[in-house]
């Protein structure tokens, strides 16, 4: 199967779209959550535990998997989908992300990336060529373009010029994609908080034509209201034709914002990382399961959620599992957010369909409050 977004239909009422995303491992069903595995595991999680929750698409990270276990070791065993038993669509981040997080561990010029490795200290180079190099060698069926997310704050001068580098690196990295017939693409925006740098990423990202568009640089701290402000000036300058993924989101509350302004992708480790510290996402909220108000209460998570963990086990038994550090904690409380995310897009393409997405998002935000 060929790269294709399909567009099914659009809101009456806000800028969401119904969509489908082909790709050589199948369709995936927009807007979708994409759950993140970046060292090819989705932690805590087997690959058939994944489906059986629907998960349609997931997340792999450059970075990780070119130091550890090497993407030659990734390519001899036949692509990241077979090193990891997942057959359906995996979408990899460029690296570009994680090596700008590594703060005074990296360098930039015009050629890429200098690093040291955050395991050992190891130097190490990533150009805009590497980065679709090692992307090809996973087998991944949506790649990124190696960009750089300018930190906020950044001025105005500095974002400028990040951004303007962040164009010459998308064109090298589309000049470099030796299968771009089998795996697709994606530019990244950025332009930081500005948004006459926004436009002009958005226009010169644009001009190169990639499958699919990203917006990047957004959800590195800004308040919530700024990010939807930029969300509502970028997207509309995207085109209807193709898909759009806000990279870094995954709160319920960030997710319909970016949806309701017609964002169709969007990942975060949020949802598999909060739940390793016992923290589950409910329809009231945020749930610290660690307390001991839930010592004895033999309540399932959220009462209106029928995943496996809510179906069999209580709150009382989950916060024991956490108390005596016993995996199993770990595992329950993450099927049961990851449940709850896809849950909630499923719903969120449900209400799509029935022209009730804005209504859908005040009943929601009514019990779970808005913005946490
Ligand atoms: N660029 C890339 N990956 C990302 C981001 C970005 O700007 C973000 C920003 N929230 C998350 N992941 N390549
Ligand atoms: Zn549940």
């Amino acid at each position: 199967m060929v790269f294709r977004y399909e567009l099914i239909k659009e809101d009456r009422d806000s800028k969401a779209r119904l969509g489908k995303i082909y790709t050589p491992h199948g369709v995936i069903e927009t807007p979708i959550f994409m759950p993140v595995g970046t060292r090819a595991t989705v932690k805590a999680m087997t690959p058939e535990e994944l489906k059986d929750l629907g998960a349609q698409i997931i997340l792999g990270n450059t970075y990780h998997l070119y130091l550890k276990p090497g993407h030659e070791l990734i390519e001899e065993a036949g692509g990241l989908h077979k090193f990891m038993n997942w057959d359906r669509p995996i979408l990899t981040d460029s690296g570009g992300f994680q090596v700008f997080s590594l703060g005074d561990l990296r360098k930039i010029t015009e050629e890429g990336v200098e690093f040291r490795s955050h395991i050992d200290g190891s130097k190490h180079f990533i150009s805009p060529e590497k980065s679709i190099q090692i992307q090809n060698s996973l087998g991944s069926d949506i790649i990124m373009a190696f960009d750089e997310c300018a930190p906020y704050p950044s001025d105005w001068d500095y974002v400028k010029k990040s951004l303007e580098r962040t164009t010459r690196w998308a064109k090298r990295c589309k000049d470099a994609n030796a299968n771009p017939d089998t795996q697709a693409l994606f530019g990244i925006i950025q332009g930081g908080m500005y948004r006459d740098l926004r436009e002009q990423s958005a226009k010169e990202i644009i001009d190169l034509d990639f499958p699919g568009y990203a917006v990047g640089g957004l959800s590195v701290g800004e308040p919530a209201d700024l990010m939807c402000e930029m969300l509502d000036y970028t997207v509309p300058l995207l085109p209807k034709e193709k898909p759009r993924y806000l990279m870094g989101v995954g709160s319920p509350d960030y997710l319909f914002e970016a949806v309701i302004r017609g964002i169709d992708m969007a990942d975060c480790v949020l949802p598999t990382r909060i739940a390793r510290n016992g923290t589950v996402l409910t329809s009231q909220g945020k749930l610290v399961i660690r307390n001991a108000t839930y010592s004895r209460d033999f309540t399932s998570l959220d009462p209106e959620c029928d995943c496996y963990t809510c179906k069999n086990y209580s709150r009382a038994y989950i916060r024991h599992l956490f108390n005596v550090n016993e995996i199993l904690g770990s595992r329950l409380a993450t099927i049961h957010n990851l449940y709850f995310l896809i849950k909630l897009m499923e719903n969120i393409r449900e209400a799509i369909k029935e022209d009730r997405l804005l209504q859908y998002r005040e009943e929601f935000y009514k019990k779970y409050g808005y913005i946490k």
